[in-house]
């Protein structure tokens, strides 16, 4: 047999049991990262074809490589099912994930210079909203708003204010850390006001508006950015969808602007995860993600943690730990030890360093997607408290055997081996 035709088994065993050993340990333990899922069998299997073999620069009916009999029909099936999904009048599922997309934001509306506005990254934004780490900082002029201390959220006076004196060419709606709705209606007008376009980066949240757990930007921005791999359950991709005036523009700047050729098994895996998104079944998963992700909330409080904000409305739990004495690496550390996977995060004003912060994030999403309920938040709580309490190797390793015992009843999507 010629190598090529041999199972990975064969080929490869390193590769495979790093393979199994990632499904033995997303089987076993409990993922708290927001921004991270389990996608579905049929999701992998499309994200796992031969379409990952095609070139495809361009777009359908205008490809700068032959043989895209299959390509066509299937980048134009998901820009489709995206547009009735989420109600647009266009959508690009070519960028490489949520980045590039945004950067196509950039490249098709301002110049080097020009002014853009986003929430800054301490305060639950994103990179690409201009943070100055980031191309978008240092390409571009950019003021930053943030959330109020004494609330945790954004207040949209001070938006309109800070917008008002200094008048971006663009402005962002959307984060990474932010636990509260966000109000794109006013956001949208406060753009019109200065002259700003108004995008949203919806990345965190794409699955809850899919599934009518939350407000939809796509009726108030020029153009929605998001990936396809959060709450949305996709394969890690990103998207856009916009307004048909915007859409030459746009496109033009994801290829030949940023982008050579799209990944065609992607676009499959993608295409698949619209159609679940657009079943029943999706919107009670929508709508579980955003009550399983209050009642975490609401049982860290009522054990004194200081959840930023007082709450959440989405699927996302930013915690402040300084009134607990321990830092948010400390506490990652051991809960991953417990079997409890979260990430260490700032939070607002934090007075430790980005790389070793008070806080950590987590959410709902990925338990969700086992079938978790409310008991079971209730009892991951309880297990985050005992760790909390005393990350010592003899407790995480007790609290370890009980959090594989619940994920033994909750088989993770996609994956064959029991937990
Ligand atoms: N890295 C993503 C997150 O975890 O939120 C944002 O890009």
């Amino acid at each position: 047999m010629n190598f090529v035709d041999e199972p990975l088994s064969v080929t490869d065993p390193k590769v495979l049991e790093l393979v199994r050993a990632e499904e033995r340990r997303q089987a076993e333990k409990i993922r708290l990262i927001p921004s991270e899922n389990y996608v579905s069998r049929a999701v992998l299997e499309a994200t796992g074809s031969v379409f990952t073999n095609k070139y495809s620069e361009g777009y359908a009916g205008k490809r700068y490589y032959e043989g895209q009999q299959f390509v066509d029909p299937l980048e134009t099936l998901a820009q489709e099912r995206a547009c009735v999904l989420f109600g647009a009048d266009h959508a690009n599922v070519q960028p490489y994930s949520g980045s590039p997309a945004n950067l196509a934001v950039y490249f098709a509306f301002l110049k080097p210079g020009d002014k853009v506005m986003g929430l800054a990254l301490p305060m639950g934004g994103h990179l690409t909203h201009g943070w100055n780490v980031s191309i978008t900082g240092r390409y571009f002029q950019s003021v930053q708003y943030g959330v109020r201390k004494d609330t945790g959220r954004i207040d949209l006076d001070e938006v309109r204010d800070l917008a008002r004196r200094e008048r971006p060419q663009l402005l962002w709606a959307g984060g990474t850390a932010y636990s509260r709705l966000w109000d794109f209606a006013a956001m949208a007008e406060i753009a019109r006001e200065v002259g700003a376009r108004f995008a949203v980066d919806m990345a965190h949240v794409a699955g809850l508006v899919a599934g009518g757990a939350h407000p939809s930007p796509v009726p108030h921005a020029d153009v929605v950015t998001t990936t396809t791999h959060k709450t949305l359950r996709g394969p890690r991709g990103g998207m856009f969808l916009c307004r048909s005036a915007h859409a030459a523009a746009l496109d033009k700047a994801v290829f030949p602007g940023l982008q050579g050729g799209p990944h065609d098994h992607t676009t499959a895996g993608v295409a698949v995860a619209l159609h679940e998104a657009s079943q029943p079944a999706f919107r009670e998963y929508a709508q579980n993600v955003v009550k399983n992700a209050a009642v975490i909330a609401a049982e860290l409080m009522a054990r004194g943690y200081h959840v930023v904000s007082g709450g959440t409305d989405n699927h996302l739990i930013l915690v402040d730990l300084t009134n607990k004495n321990i830092p948010g690496k400390v506490a990652a550390k051991a809960l991953d030890k417990a079997g409890i996977e979260l990430n260490y995060n700032s939070v607002p004003y934090d007075t430790r360093k980005p790389f070793d912060p008070s806080g950590i994030r987590l959410g709902s999403p990925a338990v969700t997607s086992r079938g978790m309920g409310p008991t079971e938040m209730k009892q991951i709580v309880a297990w985050m408290d005992r760790v909390m309490s005393d990350p010592s190797d003899e407790n995480t390793a007790r609290v370890a055997t009980e959090v594989r015992e619940l994920t033994g009843r909750f088989p993770a999507p996609g994956i064959s081996v029991k937990g």
